[in-house]
């Protein structure tokens, strides 16, 4: 896997910073993006003597943004070999009828929109080029139910469904699509989607030994070094900790 650019979005934290960290060998170019900006520079100063970093604030879900990022990428970045659409939040745990709806559009707009943008301006070089590799971040959350998992579940359906789509647009070329599936991992997730409150946060993985943002790296090193003619469709990962439940029955109280 030597000398790849990598474009990872949502770079500042959890995931994205792991993926990066582990990209940041072999000559790889990486192109680090989020909103915050300190944490990309601090990524950018650690990795500087192994790598060659790029970083670009950026909110996924301002498409023009995203257009003026790729259009404006320095010469030696242009050519993007690995998209990790990464970039993604849950926001409150509430039913339905509870939630703020504010909420859901921002799930939307990022979870969604930020995938699709962020696609539809890399794949063309990728496909000019006949190479390229766009791995994108869904959640087990997007294959099985939850109370409270709503929009959040049904815009990482969307990222697996949208992740197959894109297999059947490509075939003929040789650009791989991978959508990986993570379950329950201890990031910056659950204190975004509980909104600061670090004790519900913490509370998510008491007594677990969770997924860890460095199983998500490994996970993403292994399916970008398979051969060119190997494609990882769907990879759901979980810690031995997490399983399913059975269907919840309403009773009547007799
Ligand atoms: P973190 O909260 O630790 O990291 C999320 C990253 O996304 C941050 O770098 C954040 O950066 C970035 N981000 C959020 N919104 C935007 C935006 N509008 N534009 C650009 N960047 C944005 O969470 P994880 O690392 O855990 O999450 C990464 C992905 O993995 C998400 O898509 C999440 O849904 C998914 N996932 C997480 C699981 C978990 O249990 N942790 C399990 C399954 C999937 P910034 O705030 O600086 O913009
Ligand atoms: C994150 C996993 O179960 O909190 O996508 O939705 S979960």
């Amino acid at each position: 896997m030597d000398g790849k650019t990598v474009f990872i979005t949502g770079a500042s934290a959890g995931f994205g910073a792991a993926c990066a960290r582990m990209f940041a060998t072999d000559g790889n170019r990486l192109i680090l993006t989020a909103r915050r900006v300190d944490p990309l520079i601090n990524l950018q100063e650690e990795l500087s003597e192994c790598a060659d970093v790029h970083i670009i604030p950026l909110d996924v879900s301002d498409r023009g943004a995203v257009q003026g990022a790729v259009d404006g990428l320095p010469e030696r970045f242009r050519a993007i070999d690995i998209l990790i659409n990464n970039a993604g939040l849950a926001l409150g745990l509430e039913p339905a009828h509870q939630v703020d709806l504010d909420d859901w559009e921002k799930m939307v707009d990022t979870n969604i929109k930020g995938v699709m943008y962020c696609t539809r301006f890399v794949l063309p070089g990728m496909v000019d080029r006949n190479c390229g590799h766009i791995i994108n971040i869904s959640s087990t959350a997007g294959a099985w139910p939850y109370p409270g998992g709503n929009v959040y579940g049904g815009t990482k359906a969307f990222v697996t469904q949208f992740s197959r789509n894109l297999r059947c647009d490509l075939l003929g070329t040789r650009v791989r699509v991978t959508c990986i599936q993570p379950g329950m991992a201890e990031t910056e997730f659950s204190k975004v989607r509980f909104k600061g409150n670090d004790e519900l946060a913490a509370g998510v993985y008491k007594g677990t030994e969770p997924l860890t943002a460095s199983d998500i790296a490994e996970t993403v090193r292994w399916i970008t070094s398979q051969p060119p003619h190997v494609n990882v469709n769907t990879l759901e990962l979980m810690s031995i900790d997490q399983s399913w439940g059975p269907f919840a029955i309403h009773r009547e109280q007799k």
